[in-house]
Parts: C-alpha cells; structure tokens; sequence
C-alpha cells in the first residue's frame, strides 16, 4: 500500500460546474504548501483555524488563478489527524484542476481514493464501520439509509460490536491463563453466562440485518407478465410519471427499462420487461430473454396479470418461471369490472393485490403489499440500531458460529485450548467490523471504492 504519512491533495468536490469548488491537503505540509500558493488579500492574515480571502497565484508565473477563501488546521485535531488546508474555489473543473496541479507542482501528491478517510481511519479518528459509513452517507438514497449511516457514523454500531468483543476478550483471557496455570493460581470461571450473553448480543445485532441491508442498497423488481396485461402502465403509476411507452399493440416493451422509486425509505428499482411470449420478431426474443435474465437477478417479482381477462397458460408459465422467489401478485384492469380471472391457485404464498393502473385504484395497497415484501414484514422503528453492510452481517454470523461452537466444545468438557480457538476466531471476525483486525486487502476493497478527495 502506498504511504500515508506524505503531503496529499484532491479536488474534494464532485466534478462538473458548480457554486465553490474545494482543493482539500492532508500531511505535514499542508500548510507549507497552502502558504506557497495562497496571497492573502491586503490586511488579512492566514492564521490556524481561520478562514482567509485571497489569491490563488502560481509563485513559478505570477499568475492569478483564482480568488478563494482558504484555510489550515494544524494536527492532531483534524479529519485525518494530520494538517489538513483547503482552498475554496470557483466550482469550475479548469480553474480546480489550475489549483491543484500548482499544488502537486509544490510537493503534494495526488491523494487516492477514499485516502483522506483511510487515513482518518489509520490514525484513529474513525473506526472501520464508521469509515464505511462515511460512503454510505454520502451515497444514500433515502432518508431511512441516510439515517443508518448518520447513526453508524456516530459509532453506535462500533459500540455494540465492541462491548460483545470485550465480553469475549475476557473469556479468552481466562481461557489463557487457564492453560498456562494451574488451578489453584487461576480459580475456574464461569465462561457459559458471557458467552451465552455474547451470542444474545450478536443476535440482537443480526436480527434485523436482511432489512437494513434492503435499506441501504434497496432491493430489485422485476415486473414481469405476458404482453398487454399492463407492465408498463404500472410501472408508470408507481413511479408517477410517463416513463415507459404505453400502447394497446403487445410487444411495445422490447428493452428492459430501470427506475428506482422511494417506497417507505427503501430505495426499489422497478424493472419494467417485455412481456414473456412466443415471438417470431428477433427484438422481441432478445426482449424475452432480458426479462428471464431480470427476473433472475431480482429480489422480487411483480406479476401481472390481465383481470379483465379468463388466464391463458402463458400466464401460468411465466408463474412457474417466478417459481418460489418473494413476489407479489398483481391482478391489474380493475377499471374493467371485478376480475373475471381466479388466481387462487397462482403464486399460493405470494400476496394477490387487484390494481387498475389506469385509474390508481388499489396502488396504495400494492405499495403496502411490496414494502411488506421487501422488509419482510417489519417496519423499523427510528431509533433502532441496524446493520445494513452485508460485510458486518457476514462476519456477525462468523462470530455467532464460533461463540456457539465454543459453548458446544466447552459443555463437552473439551480443554480450554479447544474452546479458546472458537473465543479467538469470534473476537477476530468481530475486530473485522471496527477495522483492529482488518487485513490490508481488506481496507484497499473498502477504500478503493470511494471517490478521490473523500
Ligand atoms: N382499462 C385498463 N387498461 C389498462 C390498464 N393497464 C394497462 N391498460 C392498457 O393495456 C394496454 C397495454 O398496456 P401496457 O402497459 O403497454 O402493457 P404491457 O405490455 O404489459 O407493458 C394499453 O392499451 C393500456 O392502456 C388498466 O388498469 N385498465
Ligand atoms: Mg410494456
């Protein structure tokens, strides 16, 4: 990995035109740098911690590239604990990247992605998961995964992650001396109860993950059915606009065609298809053979059917196709008078919702039925610490196993050697979540996936 204790800088804002545009330093000489490149305006003075009006002046040509305010604050207390100085610009990609290369010209050196918050994190000001949720802030796309990240940001996730993570490292500390010493320098423990206690509260912790994960990434759904029954209407209804091409000649939809809604703080991407039919036109084949492949990739399906209409065995055919994936089952054209179709035994467990996507009859209750559906049911009350990372669940359910095959080996009377292997591995999969135990490949995936100047 490259060094994280030289000078960096990045444009911190995102690229395009914008109102201001931030050139962002981290390392010893941040103010240096910032002092090379930045003329305060008369009478004004660059003092730490205090936001200066000026110039921005190439020292090597004299020139003028752009009028900003800067400011430096002196380590340890910064985002990355080292000096850090920023220079607020004009929000145009000419005059930021003017201002950087001057300040790669004058020591600095193009920070990586995700640095200035890998560097935040190797330096202690944040943990793993509160680096993690740095991104997922910033990338949220409701306020219900806003909201996860603001909270995991604080660090109440790494806080509950720890407390179980100490419980454990006390086991494993008596387990040790118990190996080392004899009984009578080491008195036997009770090691059931703080164990038993670790598993509850890593149970607690993953007990509502699958619904924080669908917060945070939101779920897919592939709207699926014959032609005609009313695919792309729907989709237009849910999403309140006249998004997909709607007509009465079926095979309208060739292409598959994405949007994502807000439904109840879950961010859905509704995925309108062609209709799965036998079709002598080659678009339309590749159309159905994009519907099959999103069908297959989605979390749930949407199946429509024509109400106004006795089924046809394509109806029952793309029902077998759906197989027992989580779905909802739509009975759409109710405008048209009570459904004349029975889909009792269509989808038996899914939910059958009657819609007319024409008039936004039964749209409430559609949206009931998928929020269900995706949330499995649950509805999270605000104040509720949620693991939304599939990274945090898969190591919370690591832990779990070594807890519970620690609790086995020790109720078998096996050697606490045996027993503090589990204790060990549970204590490692747990310091994964907070970063004491991530490997460096691990940060580089983490990191990598940030943008430069985060
Ligand atoms: N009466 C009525 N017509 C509908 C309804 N939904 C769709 N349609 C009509 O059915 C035809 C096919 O709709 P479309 O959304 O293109 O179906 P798709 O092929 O499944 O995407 C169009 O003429 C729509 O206006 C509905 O709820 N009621
Ligand atoms: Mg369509």
């Amino acid at each position: 990995m490259y060094a994280l204790d030289d000078t960096v800088a990045a444009v911190g804002t995102p690229p395009g035109h914008g109102g201001i545009g931030i050139v962002r330093l981290s390392g010893p000489d941040a103010v240096s740098i910032l002092q090379r490149v930045f003329q305060p305006a008369h009478g004004a003075d660059l003092t730490a911690r205090r936001i200066t009006f000026g110039q921005v002046i190439d020292p090597d040509t004299g020139e003028v590239l752009d009028e900003v305010l800067a400011f430096y604050m002196p380590a340890p207390r910064t985002y990355t604990r080292q000096n850090t100085a920023e220079i607020q610009g004009h929000g145009g990609p000419v005059p930021l990247q003017r201002i950087l290369n001057v300040v790669l010209r004058f020591g600095a050196r193009l920070a990586e992605p995700g640095e200035f918050t890998l560097r935040a994190f190797v330096n202690g000001r944040l943990d793993l998961a509160q680096a993690e949720a740095v991104r997922d802030l910033i990338e949220a796309q409701t306020e219900a995964s806003h909201r996860i990240a603001v909270d995991q940001l604080g660090g109440r996730l790494s806080g509950a992650v720890r407390r179980v993570r100490r419980q454990l490292l006390d086991v494993l500390a008596y387990l040790e001396a118990s190996i080392d010493f004899t009984a009578e320098e080491v008195p036997p423990q009770d090691i059931v109860t703080p164990l038993g206690s670790a598993a509850k509260g890593i149970g607690r912790l993953l007990q509502d993950a699958d619904q924080g994960i669908v917060y945070r990434q939101g779920a897919r759904v592939a709207i699926v059915g014959r032609p005609n029954v009313g695919k792309s209407s729907l989709l237009n209804a849910l999403l309140r606009v006249e998004r997909a091409i709607v007509t009465e000649i079926p095979g309208t939809t060739r292409d598959t065609l994405e949007e994502t809604i807000n439904l109840r703080g879950v961010p859905l991407v509704l995925i309108d298809t062609a209709g799965i039919a036998e079709s002598e036109d080659r678009i339309e084949q590749l159309g159905v053979a994009r519907s099959r492949e999103a069908l297959r990739q989605a979390d749930l399906a949407l199946l429509v059917v024509d109400g106004s209409q006795p089924l046809r065995t394509a109806d029952g055919e793309i029902a077998d196709l759906v197989g027992n994936r989580p779905a909802v089952l739509v009975v759409n054209k109710s405008d048209l008078g009570s459904p004349v179709v029975d889909v009792g035994a269509m989808l038996p467990d899914a939910p059958h919702v009657v819609v007319s996507a024409v008039t936004g009859a039964g749209l409430p209750e559609l949206e009931e039925a998928l929020a269900n559906a995706v949330l499995s049911g649950r509805v999270m009350p605000s104040d509720c610490l949620l693991v939304s990372n599939p990274r945090h669940k898969a190591l919370l359910e690591q832990a779990a196993e070594h807890v519970q095959a620690a609790l086995e080996a020790h109720e078998r009377g096996l050697p606490a050697d045996f027993v503090s292997i589990d204790v060990m591995s549970a204590v490692t999969a747990l310091g994964a979540i907070t970063g004491e135990t991530a490997s460096e490949d691990l940060l580089n995936t983490i990191f990598s996936q940030f943008c430069v100047g985060k």
